[in-house]
């Protein structure tokens, strides 16, 4: 077995400028955090959902706040960052930095409906430059194409760190040991012809009559295989590593769709389009507001290329 030497703070100081490594890094430890929260489950008391409901109209996880929490206390105290964005967040928190470099936007737990039940979650990052002028929600309605970095935390057997940077996709593996992210997958690349669909098939009916004809004609062939977690770090995470295609279309009940373009799609999508994947247009779609919800096809450049054709 290959020892895995090469550290994350190692990594990043050979291929990031040092602003961002530290941004990254701060990402890291809240991730570490929010692990710890999770592997205690009901032991730590943080299991469970609270009276509230966020500004996407969902009730909070109490895990949801803490996680929250935490990517907020790591985040702010960040000389580079400007200004954060997240899910559980109505509008952005500004920093007075008129200097500082970056924005970041992030969902702190994704999937959160599964952490009851012990179903990988993940926390969800999106890096963009932050823009000279004032800084406000604004400053944050950027295509994803701009995003200087993104990535994921996803919580499963192993915790794992996945980092995209123009033309790059690496793995990182906590050591359960140490607790430190290690270098496990240098260029992660999507497997491309994987005939593996991963949607919510119980909304077929709802969705563009052209995609649903498609889907079933797919499993009626007999030739595809399906996997829905439900928690889409676990199903893109697994997409990396063996293809197939990820859906989550508009629907006839939800014409803008379910997932989350600025902290969700745009993220998934920069990571997906780094590792030679595709995530259709959603790179090119300018954001109009800071929760703005998108439909989301992404994985194998084939498959998603013929559902986008019947998308509409
Ligand atoms: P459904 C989790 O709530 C989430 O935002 C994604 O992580 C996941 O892919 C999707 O929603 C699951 O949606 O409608 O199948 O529960």
């Amino acid at each position: 077995m290959t020892t895995h030497s090469i550290t994350l703070a190692h990594w990043l100081a050979l291929h990031t400028e040092t602003a961002l490594a530290s941004v990254l890094l701060d990402l890291a430890h809240a991730s570490t955090e929010i692990a710890g929260l999770i592997r205690g489950g009901a032991l730590t008391g943080a299991l469970g959902s609270l009276d509230n409901v966020n500004v996407q109209g969902e009730t909070q996880k109490r895990l949801d706040v803490l996680a929250n929490d935490i990517c907020k206390r790591h985040l702010a105290a960040n000389p580079a960052i400007a200004a954060i964005a997240s899910e559980e967040e109505d509008n952005a928190i500004v920093f007075a930095r008129p200097d500082a470099a970056y924005l970041v936007a992030f969902d702190p737990l994704d999937g959160s409906s599964n952490i009851d039940v012990n179903v990988t979650v993940g926390t969800i990052f999106s890096i963009l430059p932050a823009p000279a002028t004032t800084i406000d929600d604004t400053a944050f309605l950027q295509s994803g194409h701009r995003q200087v970095a993104a990535g994921y935390v996803v919580y499963g057997p192993q915790i794992c760190l996945l980092l995209a940077l123009p033309g790059q996709v690496v793995q990182f593996t906590a050591d359960p040991a140490s607790g430190e992210f290690l270098l496990t997958h240098d260029r992660l690349s999507i497997p491309a012809g994987a005939r593996v669909i991963s949607a919510n098939v119980s909304n077929q009916s709802r969705w563009p009559p052209d995609l649903a004809a498609t889907i079933q004609q797919w499993l009626d062939s007999g030739d595809y295989n399906m996997r829905w977690v439900g928690s889409m770090v676990a199903d893109i995470h697994r997409i990396l590593h063996q293809g197939g295609v990820f859906l989550y279309p508009t629907q006839s009940d939800r014409p803008q769709g379910k997932l989350r373009l600025l902290y969700e799609c745009n993220p998934i999508g920069f990571i997906i389009e780094n590792a030679q994947g595709s995530a259709a247009d959603t790179l090119q779609t300018t954001p109009t507001s800071l929760h703005q919800r998108v439909g989301f096809i992404a994985g194998d450049q084939e498959a998603v290329t013929t559902l986008s054709d019947h998308s509409t």
